[in-house]
């Protein structure tokens, strides 16, 4: 089977005997499951961005309407299943001794996929947390009624257990995803425009501490120049290909 992607062999040579491999993964892993992207021209919802709607100010300002956008997206999704990039990521889990898939996705494909070594640094749009007692439930009514959802427990709101833009990622979350990129021997990088903090500098920590880092991306993004490969194509067709050919 002829190889469609241009990799360079001693680095495939790297990948096929490392044993600490990290993967981050953005929304691009997830288009191919009908997903919209952040930043790609499907990424509006009632003329509103992302960045206007994912942030606590606009939670306290109108959290019907932040509701509204969620209970949208949990609705498109529900449909959806993996594609073949999300299958590749889940086998990399045993072809490894030591993988770990960092995503910034909140759409729950990963570990419907298999992962389980899994790093949800945004959280998950499953999941609601109470405003009053922090409860973590997952709730996945689609549609949501009532809509703000009220906590099953206090009757209080509850929001969605995302980080929002300026808000802090959970330490603990953050310090894992810090510590095994800090670890890994290869850093693969799918599907990020590689623009929201920090998860965009992962990959620059990791190559600082001696990884071998590959982009995998339709198109050029900020971190490009400083990748050791940079392999132009969907996830869904580029993952599945580096998995074979490493044990080839
Ligand atoms: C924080 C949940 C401390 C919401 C999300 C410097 C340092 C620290 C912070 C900042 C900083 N500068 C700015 C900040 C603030 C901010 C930030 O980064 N802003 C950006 C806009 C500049 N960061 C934060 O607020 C973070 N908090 O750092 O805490 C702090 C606190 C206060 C003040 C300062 C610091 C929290 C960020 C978390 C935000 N929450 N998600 C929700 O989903 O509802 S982020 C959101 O964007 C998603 O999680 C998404 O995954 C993520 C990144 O986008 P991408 O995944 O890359 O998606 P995008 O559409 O952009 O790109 C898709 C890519 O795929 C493209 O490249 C495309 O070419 C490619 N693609 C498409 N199809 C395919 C494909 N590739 C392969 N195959 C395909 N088929």
């Amino acid at each position: 089977m002829e190889r469609n992607i241009n990799i360079p062999k001693e680095i495939v040579r790297s990948i096929a005997g490392a044993t600490r491999v990290i993967a981050l993964t953005g929304a691009g892993v997830s288009a191919e499951s009908g997903v919209p992207t952040f930043r790609g021209e499907d990424g509006l919802w009632r003329n509103y961005r992302a960045e206007d709607l994912a942030t606590p100010e606009a939670f306290r300002r109108d959290p019907k309407l932040v509701w509204e956008w969620y209970d949208w997206r949990r609705t498109l999704l529900a449909p959806l299943a993996p594609n073949a990039g999300h299958f590749a990521l889940a086998e990399m889990e045993s072809r490894f001794d030591d993988f770990t898939l960092i995503t910034q996705n909140v759409d729950g494909l990963h570990r419907m996929a298999g992962s389980a070594n899994l790093v949800e640094m945004h959280g998950n749009i499953w999941y609601t947390r109470c405003l009053r007692e922090g409860d973590v439930r997952e709730n996945r009514d689609v549609p949501l009624a009532p809509l703000p959802p009220l906590c099953t427990r206090c009757g209080g709101m509850v929001r969605p257990h995302i980080v929002w833009f300026g808000e802090s990622l959970d330490p603990d979350i953050l310090d894992r995803a810090l510590f095994s990129t800090r670890q890994a021997q290869v850093f693969i990088v799918a599907g990020t425009s590689a623009m929201v903090q920090p998860a965009a500098s992962l990959a620059g920590m990791a190559k600082q501490n001696g990884a071998i880092v590959i982009e995998v991306n339709v198109e050029p993004t900020p971190i490009s120049g400083m990748v050791d490969a940079s392999l132009q194509g969907s996830s869904g067709s580029v993952l599945p290909e580096l998995l074979r050919i490493i044990d080839v």
